[in-house]
C-alpha cells in the first residue's frame, strides 16, 4: 500500500527545533509577516527527566498512579506488546481472532499527568501474522504516531511522545486503508488519561478525586455467518478477512461488548464499589457512537468530550460517547445493591452485550428509596 504523498513530505521533513522555530520567526518578521509571538518556555531536558516503569494491567483496572503529579514532568515507559489471539466473545463459544496490545480488549489503560513524556515500547510478537502500529489520539503529530511505529512480527519500535493535554483519550492500530477499521473492530485499541498536575477540578475550580477508577472499552465485533446462520470459526488470525469485511460494510455489529465479550463485567467480572465512595468511569469507543447511562445513578461530572481542561458537565442522565473518543464521568454511590451501566442503546446492551454491573456494599437509606408495599393483587375498579 503506498503512503500518500502529502503524508511522505510530511514524514520528509526535519523536525524543526526550537531555536528553529524562533528562526522562521525571524524570516517572517524580516518579510514584514505578521510575528506570531512565541512565549519563553522553559526548555526541558529530557535526558535529565526522571524515568519510571508504568506497569500495564488489564482493564476494567488502571496502572498505580497518584491523582495529583508528585513533583516535575516524569518520562513514563510503557511497553505494550501485541498478540494476535484468539478469543470466545459471548455465551455461546463465538469465536474471533482478537488483534490486541497487552492479549486484552482493550489495550491497556496508559495514566500520565499534563507534561509528562510516555515512552512507549510497541513490539508485535514473532508469532503474529500481521503489520501494526499505534495511533495515539493523545499524541501531536505524525497521524498520532501511527507514522512512526509501523512494526512486523518480531519488530519492535520506540516512540515518546509529549503529553500536552489533559483528558481521556483513543489510542489504536491504523496500519493504514481497510487494515484500519480491521484491525479496530477486531480489539486492537485503548485509551490513555492524561490528569492535570493538580489533579481533576469541578467548574469552580475546586479539587474532584476518585475512590476508585475503572476502564470501560467498548467494542463492537462483525462476525461472519456460514449458511446456516451460525458464526463462522476460523484457524489463524486474518483468515477471516473478507468475510469479516463484508459485515463490517452493513455498518451492523453482531456484538457490542464491554471489555471484550459479552458479560466481561457482570458476574464475578462485575464492578465493585462502597456507599459513599466516588467512581471515575473512563469509557471508550475507538469507532462507534455509544451513550452510557447507569441505571439506579447519574453522571454526577462528565468529561464528555474527554478534556479535563473544559469545565465538566453535571448531573447528566445519559451521556454522550463520540466514536474515536473516550470520556470520563464521575459519580458518588449513594445506595448499595447492583447497578447496570449500559449503553443505553438498550438493544446494544441487553442484546448485544453491552452491560456492565456495579456491585455497591453499604446500608439502605430508605429516604432515597424504599418499597412502600409488596405486590398485592389489587381489583380494576
Ligand atoms: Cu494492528
Amino acid at each position: 500500500m503506498s503512503t500518500p504523498a502529502t503524508l511522505k513530505a510530511l514524514l520528509g521533513t526535519p523536525h524543526l527545533s526550537r531555536r528553529g522555530l524562533f528562526a522562521a520567526a525571524t524570516v517572517a518578521a524580516a518579510a514584514s509577516l505578521p510575528v506570531v509571538e512565541v512565549a519563553a518556555e522553559e526548555v526541558i531536558d529530557i535526558a535529565k527527566l526522571p524515568r519510571v516503569t508504568q506497569k500495564m494491567v488489564a482493564p476494567p483496572f488502571l496502572p498505580e498512579h497518584t491523582q495529583k503529579a508528585e513533583g516535575g514532568p516524569k518520562v513514563i515507559e510503557v511497553t505494550l506488546t501485541i498478540e494476535e489471539k484468539k478469543m470466545i466473545i459471548d455465551d455461546e463459544g463465538t469465536e474471533v481472532w482478537a488483534l490486541t496490545y497487552n492479549g486484552s480488549v482493550p489495550g491497556p489503560m496508559i495514566v500520565a499527568h499534563e507534561g509528562d513524556y510516555v515512552e512507549v515500547t510497541l513490539q508485535n510478537l514473532p508469532g503474529n501474522i500481521m503489520e501494526h502500529n499505534i495511533d495515539f489520539h493523545s499524541a501531536t503529530g505524525a497521524l498520532g504516531g501511527g507514522a512512526l511505529t509501523k512494526v512486523l512480527p518480531g519488530e519492535q519500535v520506540v516512540l515518546r511522545w509529549k503529553a500536552t493535554k489533559p483528558g481521556t483519550f483513543v489510542y489504536h492500530c491504523a496500519p493504514g486503508d481497510v487494515m484500519i477499521p480491521y484491525h479496530v473492530v477486531h480489539g486492537m485499541n485503548g485509551a490513555v488519561m492524561v490528569l492535570p498536575r493538580d489533579g481533576l477540578k469541578d467548574g469552580e475550580g475546586k479539587p474532584l478525586t476518585y475512590d476508585r477508577a475503572y476502564f470501560i472499552g467498548e467494542q463492537d465485533y462483525y462476525i461472519p455467518r456460514d449458511e446456516a446462520g451460525n458464526y463462522k470459526k476460523y484457524e489463524v488470525a486474518g483468515e477471516n478477512m473478507s468475510d469479516a469485511m463484508d459485515v463490517m460494510r452493513t455498518l451492523t455489529p453482531t456484538h457490542v461488548v464491554f471489555n471484550g465479550a459479552k458479560g466481561a463485567l457482570t458476574e464475578k467480572g462485575a464492578l465493585t464499589a462502597k456507599v459513599g465512595e466516588k467512581v471515575l468511569f473512563i469509557h471508550a469507543q475507538a469507532n462507534r457512537d455509544s451513550r452510557p447511562h447507569l441505571i439506579g445513578g447519574h453522571g454526577d461530572y462528565v468529561w464528555e468530550g474527554g478534556s479535563f481542561n473544559d469545565r465538566p458537565d453535571t448531573n447528566l442522565e445519559t451521556w454522550f460517547i463520540r466514536g474515536g473518543s473516550a470520556g470520563a464521568m464521575l459519580y458518588r454511590f449513594d445506595q448499595p445493591g447492583i447497578y447496570a451501566y449500559v449503553n443505553h442503546n438498550l438493544i446494544e446492551a441487553v442484546m448485544l452485550g453491552a452491560t456492565a454491573h456495579v456491585v455497591v456494599d453499604g446500608e439502605w437509606n430508605d429516604d432515597l428509596m424504599t418499597q412502600v408495599s409488596k405486590p398485592t393483587p389489587f381489583t380494576q375498579g
